[in-house]
């Protein structure tokens, strides 16, 4: 609509050429200006969101990182983060990922990426992961117990930081009419190559374990035909050849998991 002041303008004789020029003119230019930025954003309307939760250490930056194809160690190399980091996962057709990392710990900034992804903007699905208590604890101060008991310590820590996260996605679920997809990324798995089948076992709904049990319980709120859950062993790191997981098999593992989150986001 014309401007009443541009309007004005354009009677008196003369100078009405120049202001309609100048405002056709200018409205190419604010077009152009703001197409990309229209463009990307309607990109990234139509890649589906994914949260990646799971508490600090098990290596949910590397996974990310992995699923959006970018080199490990690109950005910061801290082990936690206090921020929401977000990564794109790029293929044709619009076949991408949004990936939103929920910072593992950190009690404010933690419950305000909760509510984001879970409640303000909710996401398509979950990849939720866990590390078999192999989580790098963020501050090396002194070493307490023997191994296995920080073990143990850290895989009731896992348990502890799920229950929080399986109750914001029962409540995203249950809010919600469209069904929502978790992936239980066992990561990591270069560490316990040997065990792999057990501790997936461990994970997985059904088990009877402590982790399978709260696995159940989700399901079970939420309701089973509103909730896919899947379990998955990835890793994001792989040794030489003559490892448990080498490289190769390392990437391999990355990529099932890509392919997983394509077929349950109906890419494929
Ligand atoms: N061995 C092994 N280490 C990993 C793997 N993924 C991550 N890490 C290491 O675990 C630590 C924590 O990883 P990071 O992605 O920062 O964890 P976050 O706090 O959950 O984001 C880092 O030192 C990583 O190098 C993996 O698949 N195998
Ligand atoms: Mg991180």
């Amino acid at each position: 609509m014309a401007h009443p002041a541009a309007r004005r303008r354009t009677i008196l004789p003369g100078s009405s050429r120049a202001a309609v020029g100048a405002t056709i003119a200018g409205g190419v230019v604010t077009g152009l200006a703001s197409a990309p930025e229209r463009l990307s954003r309607l990109f990234r309307r139509r890649f589906p969101t994914v949260a990646v939760t799971g508490m600090t250490g098990v290596g949910k930056t590397q996974l990310a990182d992995r699923l959006a194809g970018r080199n490990p160690g690109d950005g910061v190399a801290e082990v936690g983060s206090a921020v929401m980091e977000r990564r794109t996962r790029r293929s044709p057709r619009l076949h991408g990922f949004r990936f939103l990392v929920v910072p593992g710990d950190n009690a404010a900034t933690r419950l305000a990426a909760l509510d984001e992804v879970f409640h303000d903007e909710p996401v398509d699905g979950v990849i939720h992961v866990v590390a078999n208590g192999y989580a790098t604890p963020r501050r090396t101060a002194g070493t307490t117990g023997t191994a296995t008991a920080a073990r143990e310590e850290q895989l009731a820590a896992e348990l502890e930081d799920w229950a929080i996260t399986a109750h914001r996605i029962a409540s995203m679920a249950v809010r919600r009419d469209k069904p929502i997809w978790l992936v239980i990324a066992v990561t990591k798995a270069d560490l316990y190559a040997d065990d792999l089948e057990d501790v997936v076992r461990y994970y997985s709904p059904g088990s009877g374990s402590p982790f399978g049990d709260k696995v159940d319980e989700l399901r079970a709120l939420a309701g089973g035909a509103k909730l896919s859950v899947d379990v998955l062993p990835v890793s994001s790191q792989g040794g030489d050849r003559s490892s448990a997981i080498p490289a190769k098999r390392a990437a391999a593992m990355v990529d099932a998991l890509a392919t997983r989150l394509a077929q349950l986001s109906g890419h494929v």
